[in-house]
C-alpha cells in the first residue's frame, strides 16, 4: 500500500517491552490453513512450476548447493510478494532450505491462482487470490505473519514493504496506547490507509501487546523492490526500524536485470493481454527513465512506436535523449500519446486534469510499484463513466464523449494484466533474495539497512551464464594485476554502475 506517512502517530518507535494486562495471549486470529482461490487449478500450477524450475538455474542451484544442511531450518519465515509461479520456486527454495514458511501476495491484482493452488496443496499456508480486496489484501498479510501460538516470523521477505509496515503500525499504535491510554484519531481518508487502521485496532483489542510480542523475535526483512527500498531508507534515516533490513533491490544483478529487462518483455504482454492492440506507428509516453522506464522505452521502439519520455532528473533525462528519444514534459505531450506509462515509483505523476486532456481512444497504464502514480481515484470520483470491459480493463467516457482506457485500474501493468517477468530474470531476482535469507539467518545483524556483498552479486550472475550459453573470459594473473582486481573478482568497484 501506498503510505503517506509512517508517522502519522507522532511518536517514537523505541523498542521497548509494554504490558497490557491479562489479554495478551488472545488469538489475533483465526488461522486458516490456507486460502486460494480454486484448489482445482493445482495440477495447473505443478506443471508450470515444473516448467519455470528448468529456466530458474539460480534458484535451482542455491536449493541443490543447500538443502543438505538446511540453514533457515527452525526459522519462521513470512513472505509478502507477488503469488507468482516464479514466488511458488522461491517458496519451495525456502522451504527446502528448512525454513516454516507463509505467504500472501504484495497487489490484489498479481496472484496467479494455479500457483497458488499449487503451493496450498502442499501444506504451506498461502493466502492470495487474483482480485481481492482490500480488506481481504491485509487480512491475508495478517495470516501471513500469524504462525501458530500467535508467533510472528523470525523472517520476512517483503515486495514495496506492505508486510513491514502492518508490523511498524501495529507496533506503533500499541506505543500510542501505552502512552495515552486511546487509540489516536483517524486522520486519513485514504480507503487503504484506513483498512490499515481498522486492522490494527482490531488486532489490539484481541491483543494488546501483540507487535511488541513478536518484534523481538525478527530477525530481518529482505525487500525487493526500489519503492519498498525507498520506503526503508526513509524508516533508517528517521530512527525507525525495528529490525534489520535487506536491500535486494540494489544488487547489480537484480535492478539492472529484472527492473530493465524483465519489465522490457512485461511491459507489453499486460498491454496487449488487456488491449489486443497494434503498438507499431503507436507514440507512446514513457514517464520516468530509471531501470524500468528504460527496459519499457526500449521496449516500446522495438514494436515501432515512437517514444517520448518524460523525467525530473538531467542525467537520466539526458540519458534518454541520447537514446534517440524525445525528452518533453508531460503536459506539452498529453494530447500527442496513445499510450501512457507510468515508471517512476512517485506519486500524482498523471493527474485527472493530465486525462481529461488527452486524445480519444488513449490507453493510461502503470508499472511502477504502487498505483498512486495515476489519479485513479480522482478518475472514479469524476464525471467519466466506467465501464468495465474485462477485469482489469476499464474504459472512461467523459461528458463530452471522450473516451480513455485504464489497465489494471492503475496497478502495476504487467502483473495485473498478465503474469510479470519471465521465469529467467525471476531467477536473478530470488536468487538474491535466498542469498539475503541466509546471511539474516547466519548473522542476526544489527538493526541497519544491508546490501548483497559484490563477490555474491557475481555469483549470481555466474550461476544464470550457462543458461544462455555464455563463455567467461578468465582474466590472466598478469592482466589482473594491472588492473588491480582480484583474478576471481570482484571485477568492479563498489560505486560501478553498470
Ligand atoms: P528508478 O528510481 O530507477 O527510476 C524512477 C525514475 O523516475 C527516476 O529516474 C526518477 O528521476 C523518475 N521520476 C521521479 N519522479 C518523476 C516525475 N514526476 N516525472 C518523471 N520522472 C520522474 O526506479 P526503478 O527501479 O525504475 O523503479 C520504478 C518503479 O517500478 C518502482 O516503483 C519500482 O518498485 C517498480 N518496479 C516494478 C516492477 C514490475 O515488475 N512492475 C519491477 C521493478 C521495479
Ligand atoms: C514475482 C515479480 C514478477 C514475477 O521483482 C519485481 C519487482 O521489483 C516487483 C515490484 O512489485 C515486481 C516483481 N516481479 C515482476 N515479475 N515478482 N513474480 N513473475
Amino acid at each position: 500500500m501506498r503510505v503517506a506517512n509512517l508517522n502519522s502517530h507522532n511518536n517514537t518507535t523505541v523498542k521497548k517491552i509494554v504490558n497490557n494486562g491479562g489479554k495478551n495471549m488472545e488469538h489475533i486470529v483465526k488461522i486458516l490453513p490456507n486460502q486460494v482461490k480454486d484448489m482445482s487449478l493445482a495440477p495447473l500450477g505443478r506443471h508450470k512450476i515444473d516448467i519455470a524450475e528448468k529456466e530458474m538455474p539460480g534458484l535451482m542451484s542455491l536449493r541443490k548447493q543447500h538443502t543438505g544442511t538446511k540453514p533457515l531450518k527452525g526459522f519462521r519465515l513470512t513472505g509478502s510478494l507477488h503469488m507468482t509461479k516464479e514466488t511458488a520456486i522461491l517458496i519451495e527454495t525456502l522451504k527446502d532450505l528448512g525454513a516454516d514458511v507463509r505467504w500472501a501476495s504484495c497487489n490484489i491484482f498479481s496472484t496467479q491462482d494455479e500457483a497458488a493452488a499449487a503451493i496450498a496443496e502442499t501444506g504451506t499456508p498461502v493466502y492470495a487470490w487474483k482480485g481481492e480486496t482490500l480488506e481481504e489484501y491485509w487480512d491475508c498479510t495478517l495470516q501471513a505473519l500469524t504462525f501458530d501460538g500467535n508467533l510472528g516470523p523470525n523472517l520476512l521477505v517483503d515486495d514495496g514493504g506492505d508486510a513491514t509496515l502492518l508490523i511498524h503500525k501495529g507496533y506503533e499504535l500499541e506505543n500510542h496506547f501505552n502512552e495515552h491510554g486511546d487509540y489516536p484519531e483517524i486522520t486519513t481518508t485514504n480507503p487503504e490507509e484506513l483498512v490499515i487502521e481498522k486492522l490494527i485496532r482490531k488486532v489490539h483489542k484481541l491483543n494488546g501487546n501483540h507487535w511488541h510480542n513478536i518484534v523481538p523475535d525478527i530477525i530481518g526483512v529482505s525487500e525487493e523492490t526500489t519503492t519498498g527500498v525507498a520506503r526503508l531508507v526513509q524508516m533508517e534515516q528517521d530512527n525507525e526500524l525495528l529490525f534489520a533490513a535487506f536491500n535486494v533491490n540494489d544488487s547489480a544483478t537484480k535492478s539492472k536485470f529484472d527492473n530493465l529487462y524483465g519489465c522490457r518483455e512485461s511491459l507489453v504482454d499486460g498491454i496487449k493481454r488487456a488491449t489486443e492492440v497494434m503498438m507499431a506507428g503507436k507514440t507512446v509516453v514513457v514517464c520516468g527513465y530509471g531501470d524500468v522506464g528504460k527496459g519499457c522505452a526500449q521496449s516500446m521502439k522495438s514494436y515501432g512506436c515512437k517514444v517520448i519520455v518524460t523525467e525530473i532528473d538531467p542525467i537520466c533525462a539526458l540519458q534518454a535523449a541520447m537514446e534517440g528519444y524525445e525528452v518533453r514534459t508531460l503536459e506539452s505531450v498529453l494530447g500527442k500519446g496513445h499510450l501512457f506509462v507510468t515508471t517512476t515509483g512517485n506519486k500524482d505523476i498523471i493527474t485527472l486534469e493530465d486525462i481529461r486532456k488527452m486524445r480519444d481512444q488513449a490507453i493510461v497504464c502503470n508499472i511502477g510499484h504502487f498505483d498512486n502514480e495515476i489519479q485513479v481515484d480522482a478518475l472514479n470520483d469524476s464525471d467519466a463513466k466506467r465501464e468495465q470491459i474485462k477485469p482489469q480493463y476499464d474504459r472512461y467516457t467523459f461528458p463530452d464523449g471522450k473516451q480513455i482506457f485504464l489497465l489494471a485500474e492503475g496497478r502495476l501493468v504487467n502483473l495485473g494484466c498478465a503474469t510479470g517477468h519471465a521465469s529467467f530474470v525471476m531467477s536473478t531476482s530470488f536468487a538474491n533474495q535466498v542469498l539475503a535469507q541466509l546471511f539474516l539467518a547466519k548473522e542476526k545483524p544489527e538493526v541497519k539497512l544491508y546490501n548483497l556483498p559484490k563477490e555474491l552479486d557475481e555469483e549470481v550472475a555466474r550461476l544464470h551464464l550457462e543458461h544462455l550459453d555464455a563463455d567467461l573470459t578468465i582474466l590472466t594473473k598478469d592482466q589482473a594485476d594491472y588492473i588491480g582486481v582480484d583474478p576471481k573478482g570482484p571485477f568492479k568497484k563498489d560505486e560501478y554502475r553498470y
